[in-house]
């Protein structure tokens, strides 16, 4: 049946990404503003923002610096093309990236957000391995729960049941680590004790497939999207030595442990783990206009950098790649992150955060507790014969008394501006107390 004519105000033709549409479109949640820590509602409420948007807006919201610079490419250039054709800011914001990346990257290739980010570095990957004349490494590896985006590609190497039972899974020739959630670990607080040794199913995983026929193993340095799991003290570092020992690409998915969010401008400076090429977006332009970013090492790179000089080295990009807007965003949110040391203010309110956030211990309903910098998960006891809808119902309950947390599961995670204020982490972890005793 055809739809009437959609009023201003009619909410069905919008199909809303990873939403409960018909429950939202039954009663609306709408922001129509935001400014540093906090979104305004429709109805002219206030919502103290926990999750900074979806895990992007590390530098707050509106800040004028990144809304001006918006402003003035949009009239200056407002595209050029991004293939065979240049633009200055493009190169400069490549520059300023590398100047914060781990010693040993040095090579910056864009996107448009962090599933395209997942997409290229898989196929920077085997691509690699070609171009080095290794072409039987194809297979890729990623780990259960994992989230890396929701492209075929991301979904293939994820490990999150939902994302991707409903859509097969096209890439063939993907195997999974464990991941990395024990239950002797519960209520650590930052990095967990036990489970190193998970990291050496890399080694069975060769054993079964042949270390020559593995291009790549791709895991988040800190699982967000999943309800945020800690990686093992050493666990990192052990995957990096098989990747190594078995000339295996270590690419770490940072989309979310990028740009702060660790105290640290990666996870892979926090662990001080290099791997061969990272995944990033969300914080690059604190969320403001959409971008993402693999970053190389020069050995990826260089490996390309072969055959007759006026042939095209790797055939993948986007329209988008390097879009100036997108660039012009990026360069005054990297400004804005250093002029407020905003990345060291992280790694100076973790402690207190981690403090709060676990003296929800004794709060009703709550089994388990994570964090690390600025990111924290409280996981609640499931409804029995219901999941997640405890955690939804917290979700609700939380926006009506101002606060804007995330769930998945039952798991909440937050992972608020890197411009919190201590006297608003009270504000976020009593409401969600208040929230939790009323459940
Ligand atoms: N990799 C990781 C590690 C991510 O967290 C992506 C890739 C995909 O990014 P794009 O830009 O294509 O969405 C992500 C995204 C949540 C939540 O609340 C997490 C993400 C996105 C939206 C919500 O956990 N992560």
């Amino acid at each position: 049946m055809a739809l009437d004519r959609p009023t201003p105000n009619d909410l069905r033709a919008f199909w809303m990404p990873f939403t409960a549409n018909r429950q939202f479109k039954a009663s609306p949640r709408m922001f129509v503003g935001a400014r540093d820590m906090h979104y305004t509602t429709a109805e002219g409420r206030q919502v103290l923002d926990g999750t900074a948007g979806l895990w992007c807006c590390n530098a707050g919201h509106c800040r004028p610096k990144i809304t001006e610079a918006v402003q003035k490419q949009v009239a200056e250039l407002d595209y050029a093309p991004a293939f065979q054709m240049g633009h200055p800011i493009a190169f400069e914001l490549a520059n300023r990236i590398i100047d914060i990346a781990p010693e040993g990257i040095d090579h910056v290739f864009y996107t448009n957000s962090g599933s395209e980010s997942v997409e290229t570095a898989l196929k920077i990957a085997i691509a690699y391995h070609r171009a080095r004349g290794d072409g039987a490494r194809t297979r890729l590896i990623g780990r259960e729960r994992g989230y890396h985006g929701v492209n075929f590609g991301g979904i293939s190497v994820g490990g999150i049941v939902n994302n991707r039972k409903m859509f097969g899974t096209m890439l063939g020739g993907v195997d999974h680590l464990p991941h990395t959630h024990l239950p002797e670990n519960a209520w650590t607080k930052g990095q967990p004790e036990h489970g190193a040794n998970l990291a050496d199913d890399l080694e069975r995983i060769v054993a079964l497939h042949g270390a020559e026929t593995i291009a790549a193993c791709i895991v988040e340095p800190v699982a967000g999207s999943t309800g945020v799991l800690l990686p093992p003290r050493g666990y990192l570092e052990r995957l990096r030595e098989i990747c190594t020992k078995h000339g295996i690409l270590l690419i770490f998915d940072e989309v979310i442990t990028g740009f702060g969010r660790l105290g640290s401008p990666f996870a892979a400076q926090h662990f001080d783990v290099l791997p061969d090429m990272m995944t990033t977006a969300k914080g690059l332009t604190n969320g403001v206009i959409p971008m993402g970013a693999v970053l190389t090492t020069g050995a990826v790179h260089d490996a390309f950098m072969q055959g007759p000089e006026h042939m095209i080295e790797l055939f993948h990009g986007y329209t988008y790649s390097g879009n100036p807007i997108a660039c012009a965003a990026g360069l005054a949110t990297l400004e804005t992150y250093a002029e407020e040391g905003l990345f060291d203010r992280c790694a100076e309110i973790a402690p207190y955060w981690e403090e709060a956030l676990h003296s929800l211990r004794d709060a009703r309903h709550v089994i388990d507790i994570r964090n690390m910098g600025l990111i924290g998960a409280v996981e609640l006891e499931p409804i029995p014969g219901a999941p997640t809808k405890r955690a939804f119902s917290a979700f609700l309950k939380a926006y009506e008394k101002g606060i804007l947390i995330r769930t998945t599961g039952d798991i909440i995670a937050m992972s608020p501006p890197l411009i919190i204020e201590r006297a608003q982490v009270d504000e976020l972890i009593g409401t969600l107390r208040d929230v939790l005793d009323n459940l």
